[in-house]
């Protein structure tokens, strides 16, 4: 035994009344089976399409809701589902099951969703109430005089857009049919003069095929006085044609008028622009020269204040001029100055050139002085040499004659005499080694004063060289000085 789920998705089934609810599934093969298959409800929306199986297969409802006996012929067979749809409508899904109910085991094939031909897929069809079409004659109005050929107007619509037939009968008679159709309104044209004067009924009727609607009306027809009524009114025509004519004479009168005034509108609508303009312009002119006045006013300013800034330049620039002219007169005074002193340090360079010549002279005359005291100074040396040779020859003479005296005392103890003339000559050799000490003493004394005079002289020389050389170095600094001066005058 096999059983098939499917399952509709209730959505978009809204704001509709559900009438019915059918079921309808393609046979596509039936190997001559024969078997009858019911529609069960299943409660369950939770099954998955490829993971169902026979073990998780969700209960079915107890209830056979529909019935089908599969024979021979392939195409869509319809289950009425309107029960599990109504109950399941809330849930915007409905599960459905197809089992086989007879007990017997047999096979057919239905169609599923993936069937690639739209006409052969399962579908869930729901089935509204009609809905009554409706009519109207829109034209003419009920109790509305008519006459001559009257075009009777009729609207008419289906919400379900069924197909319709329309009837349309005068006085009872069909005079119009139009079968099957699809359009909005329709027209007749009834010619009135077919018909006695006085009223007369129109009705139409539409149907949608189960129900049916219809308008009707009463007119009245009026064609007896037409030729009467038409003269009066070809009367009123004229009159009306030639009030038409005054009006019209008026209206090309006034509407000259207004061209006139139009006209003279318009001129002086150009004049007031020319004046506007010429307004406008004297304002720019104004606000121009106003720009002008406020860039002189500047210019001014500036020039002002450029004169006071040059005024003040000027000011500084004499005061400089007198400074410079004052500093020109010292300058002038400094080489004056400087010129004197050039001369006065030329005269004073001659005079110490003179002073040098009469040095040179003096230093001359001390050479030749201390050339003189030299020599004097080597023959008083050579003659202390002399007596030193002396003295140490009587040294020399008075050792021995002391060691003889020494000797004869030891010896000689009675020759007292001798002894006394000996003392005698030993005292008077004494006196004479005594005054000898003291010349050489002299001599020393008169070579350490020479000494000191040659030493006073040599100093004196050494100065004057030195002092020489000073004043010729020092005259020639102030030449040169003054010339510095006078160049640095001569720049300026
Ligand atoms: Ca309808």
């Amino acid at each position: 035994m096999r059983i098939s789920y499917l399952r509709f998705d209730l959505s978009k089934v809204t704001g509709v009344t559900i009438q019915k609810a059918y079921l309808a599934v393609n046979l596509w093969m039936n190997m001559g089976a024969t078997g009858s298959i019911g529609v069960r409800h299943v409660p369950s929306d939770t099954w998955g399409e490829y993971t169902t199986t026979w073990n998780n297969a969700p209960p079915v409802s107890q209830t056979v809701y529909d019935k089908n006996n599969t024979v021979a012929p392939e195409g869509y067979y319809f289950f009425d589902v309107t029960s599990p749809v109504l109950a399941s409508i809330y849930k915007k899904t409905v599960s459905l099951a197809l089992t086989p109910e007879d007990g017997r085991e047999f096979s057919v094939n239905f169609d599923s969703r993936e069937m690639t031909s739209l006409g052969r897929r399962p579908y869930l069809a729901i089935v509204t109430p009609n809905k009554a079409p409706t009519v109207q004659i829109t034209y003419p109005q009920s109790n509305a005089v008519v006459g001559d050929v009257v075009t009777i107007r009729m609207s008419m619509a289906d919400e379900d857009n069924d197909k319709l037939d329309l009837d349309l009968e005068i006085d009872g008679k069909l005079v119009g049919t139009l079968r099957q159709t699809t359009s909005t309104s329709t027209t007749y044209n009834w010619d009135t003069s077919t018909v006695p004067d006085g009223t007369h009924t129109i009705k139409t009727t539409v149907s949608d095929g189960k129900t049916t609607a219809q308008h009707q009306i009463s007119v009245i027809v009026n064609n007896q006085n037409l030729a009467q009524q038409i003269e009066s009114l070809r009367t009123q025509l004229t009159r009306t044609q030639s009030e038409l004519e005054t009006v019209r004479t008026e209206r090309d009168a006034l509407q000259s008028q207004v061209s006139t005034l139009q006209t003279q509108k318009t001129s002086l609508e150009t004049q007031v622009r020319n004046l506007q303009g010429q307004v406008t312009n004297l304002q720019n002119e104004k606000t121009d020269l106003q720009g002008q006045v406020t860039r002189l006013n500047t210019q001014i300013t500036n020039l002002q204040n450029e004169k006071t800034d040059l005024d003040a330049k000027l000011t500084a620039a004499n005061a400089k001029i007198v400074q410079k002219d004052n500093e020109i007169v010292a300058l002038e005074g400094n080489v004056y100055r400087l010129t004197n002193e050039l001369e006065t340090m030329r005269q004073d360079k001659a005079t110490l050139e003179a002073k040098v010549a009469n040095l040179n002279g003096e230093i001359n005359g001390l050479e030749k002085t201390i050339t003189e005291k030299n020599i004097k100074i080597q023959n008083l040396e050579a003659n202390a040499t002399a007596l030193q040779e002396q003295i140490d020859g009587l040294e020399t003479e008075k050792a021995a004659l002391q060691r003889t005296v020494l000797n004869m005392t030891q010896t000689i103890a009675g020759q007292t005499s001798k002894i006394d003339q000996l003392q005698n000559l030993n005292s008077q050799q004494n006196a004479t080694i005594q005054d000898r000490d003291e010349r050489i003493e002299s001599q020393a004394e008169e070579i350490k004063t020479l000494t000191t005079e040659k030493t006073a002289l040599e100093d004196r020389i050494k100065k004057l060289q030195w002092t020489n050389t000073l004043a010729i170095a020092g005259t020639a600094l102030g030449i040169v000085g003054a010339i510095i001066a006078a160049a640095a005058y001569i720049k300026k």
